[in-house]
């Protein structure tokens, strides 16, 4: 047997790992939607979930839960991390950038796991592969604050936008909703997860698939902790005086289509996506910041601040003194050089008196004119 279908088998047996996010404003439908996905009441709801006290919320600490779930056969260790939900009133930057700090402290684990030289049989891979991006249902365009917290995110996570509690919205609504959302998406550029397919290498039913996954985003989502009987049959459902809605029913929401593809057909793709690539791109972010700052660290333990001042000015100090030296030699050079032209002057100015007084000797000055001294002397320059 392949040691390949040993592993298959024993993470069938033993589960495997998937880790969901829920970030969104407060009364979005986060914490309902993570109990319907779990089937039971995994979050607590607590006081601060309705939206007049989201401020209050602010404060909570991120503690993600595990739950055993099964889709399709395969054993899933689900762990849910339910976030802050943040408010229209209050200062968000903190609840964001907790969120930001959760998701790069479980890189920065692996990270240290993976460069220790005995490995921790319990460590615990805690990376985020999914993050579900709750979008209140206003019918509007997407809001400041959400294009700016799944800019931030979307560099780090897989980033999948949701509308919550879509059943507030008529179908009409909810289609121009979606439409705008996307449009925002595209313009500003946000790299959500968008179920990505290559036309050449993915067969036909890979592309088609993707293809009706990608057209359903932002996925239109609802919760309900309640079950309904429903043809004999118990169905989690949200009941309304004109009618029920059904949270798996495709007619009524993306739920169902949505946990399909997070915990079935694509869970696979965004575990890889989050270890080969997001993670990569941390981890290389990472290792080239703190090699850049050991480099400058080893640098200035060589040779502080001080240190350098004061070396170069050595440097110059040594450098005027050779200058001086070359000048030194050059004016010496010159001196001789002086007394040398002077010592032959001298000389031709006692053969040109010799001769002088030869010729003077001889009663030749009328030959002459002017006594020879007065001529100028110029075979010496200077
Ligand atoms: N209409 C509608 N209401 C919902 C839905 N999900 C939750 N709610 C309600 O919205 C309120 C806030 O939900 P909650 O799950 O606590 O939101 P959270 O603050 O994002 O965690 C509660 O009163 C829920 O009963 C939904 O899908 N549709
Ligand atoms: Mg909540």
């Amino acid at each position: 047997m392949s040691p390949n279908i040993t592993k298959r088998r024993r993470s069938k047996a033993k589960g495997v790992g998937f880790t969901v996010m829920v970030v969104g404003a407060s009364g979005t439908g986060r914490t309902t939607f993570v109990n319907t996905l779990c089937e039971s009441e995994v979050l607590p709801h607590k006081d601060c979930d309705n939206p007049e006290t989201a401020a209050l919320e602010t404060s909570l600490a991120i503690k993600p839960v595990n739950v055993d779930i099964e889709e399709d056969g395969l054993r899933i260790n689900l762990t849910i991390v339910d976030t802050p939900g943040f408010g229209d009133n209050v200062n968000n930057d903190l609840a964001f950038q907790e969120i930001v700090n959760y998701l790069e402290r479980q890189y920065d684990d692996i990270l240290a796991e993976q460069s220790r030289i005995k490995r921790n049989p319990r460590f615990r891979d805690n990376r985020v592969h999914c993050l579900l991006y709750f979008i209140p249902p206003t019918g509007h365009y997407l809001r400041e604050i959400d294009v700016e917290l799944m800019q931030k995110l979307s560099h780090r996570v897989n980033v999948i936008p949701v509308i919550g509690r879509s059943d507030s919205l008529t179908l009409s609504e909810l289609k121009a909703f979606k439409k705008r959302v996307m449009e925002d998406i595209s313009h500003f550029d946000i790299p959500v997860y968008n179920f990505p397919y290559d036309v050449e290498e993915d067969d036909e039913d890979t592309i088609q698939e993707n293809q009706e996954l990608r057209s359903l985003l932002p996925f239109a989502i609802m919760g309900s902790e309640e079950e309904v009987e429903i043809d004999g049959e118990y169905v989690r459902a949200r009941v309304y005086p004109w009618g029920v809605a059904i949270v798996d029913d495709p007619e009524h929401s993306d739920f169902s289509r949505l946990r399909g593809a997070i915990l079935g057909t694509h869970l696979q793709d965004l575990k890889s996506l989050t270890e080969d690539v997001l993670y990569e791109t941390y981890r290389t972010e990472k290792l080239s910041r703190t090699t850049g700052s050991y480099m400058e660290a080893r640098e200035s333990t060589m040779l502080p601040a001080e240190d350098l001042a004061n070396q170069s000015v050595r440097l110059k100090e040594e450098q005027l003194r050779k200058e001086e030296e070359k000048l030194r030699e050059i004016e010496l050079r010159v001196q001789r050089e002086i007394h040398e032209k002077r010592q032959q002057l001298l000389a031709k100015e006692e053969s040109l008196r010799n001769l002088e007084s030869r010729l003077a000797a001889q009663g030749s000055d009328s030959i002459l004119g002017t006594p020879i001294l007065d001529t100028p002397v110029n075979f010496v320059n200077f």
